[in-house]
């Protein structure tokens, strides 16, 4: 056999083997974020919501922060969304705030689950991390344990006696005071989210997803949270928050919305 034929009998033994070598395309992924009440949109401003305990509310704005986007592979393996801590800032009067993109390359494949905290978590909480609006408006007093909130969500109930209250619903680190001493020792609030899904990345195409916020699940999941008991104010009240934060690890869904192509 001549050179130059056993040249190309070798090129096209190689040829199948250097094109599976070659790494697959990026896949890239985009998340709405999507606030409920029921099942349906979340109507800002009108009381016509009515929660577990029974306290006709209404909300005026929701602000919150979630942080460490990733999905997650069957073996436990995570693909952050994001290169640094991937915090997110979502605020329901900032429509700019309801879509994320992946700002990464993402690995194709079959994913199992989206993962993230919510909040931020201890490492990421330091006072003075963010300089601008609307993201330093989140602030949470240094004497509270500082940091940011990890949510604001405000609106107002009515009350037995009929007067309607404004309630600030706001999570961030808590406190307890030691009776005694009235030393304070501060409580981490935030918490982690794992929504299983079942999601097939395909390289060089978008995938939508949707991420749902069900508010009244803030309210319902584990405890009937009742304004009447709590009050309108909770950053000091640290059982009041924890309870909040026990509702709030149900209130998340994911739905897959479309594999672009
Ligand atoms: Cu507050």
């Amino acid at each position: 056999m001549n050179k130059t034929i056993l040249c190309f009998f070798c090129f096209l033994f190689l040829l199948p083997s250097c094109r599976k070598n070659q790494p697959e395309k990026p896949a890239s992924i985009q998340l709405t974020i999507r606030h409920s009440v029921e099942g349906n949109l979340l109507v800002v401003d009108t009381m016509r919501y009515v929660n577990a305990a029974g306290n006709p509310f209404l909300i005026t704005e929701i602000q919150w922060f979630l942080s460490h986007l990733a999905l997650q592979k069957s073996d436990g393996s995570l693909e952050p969304l994001a290169d640094d801590e991937g915090i997110y800032y979502l605020d329901t009067d900032l429509s700019d705030t309801w879509t994320i993109h992946s700002s990464r390359p993402i690995n194709p494949g079959v994913y199992t689950g989206l993962k993230f905290v919510f909040g931020l978590n201890q490492t990421d909480n330091t006072s003075g991390r963010f300089v601008n609006p609307p993201e330093s408006f989140m602030f949470w007093p240094e004497q509270l344990g500082g940091g940011y909130h990890y949510m604001k969500l405000n609106g107002k109930w009515r009350r037995p006696d009929g007067l309607i209250a404004p309630f600030n619903f706001h999570l961030g680190i808590g406190q307890v005071y030691d009776s005694i001493t009235d030393a304070v020792r501060f409580v981490q609030n935030y918490f982690e989210v794992e929504l299983p899904c079942n999601l097939q990345l395909k390289p060089e195409k978008q995938t939508s997803v949707e991420l749902e916020m069900k508010v009244e699940q803030w309210f319902s999941a584990r405890h009937p949270y009742d304004f009447d008991f709590w009050g309108g104010h909770i950053m000091q009240n640290q059982a009041a928050m924890q309870q909040a934060c026990e509702n709030g690890k149900y209130a998340f869904a994911i739905h897959i919305l479309n594999a672009s192509e």
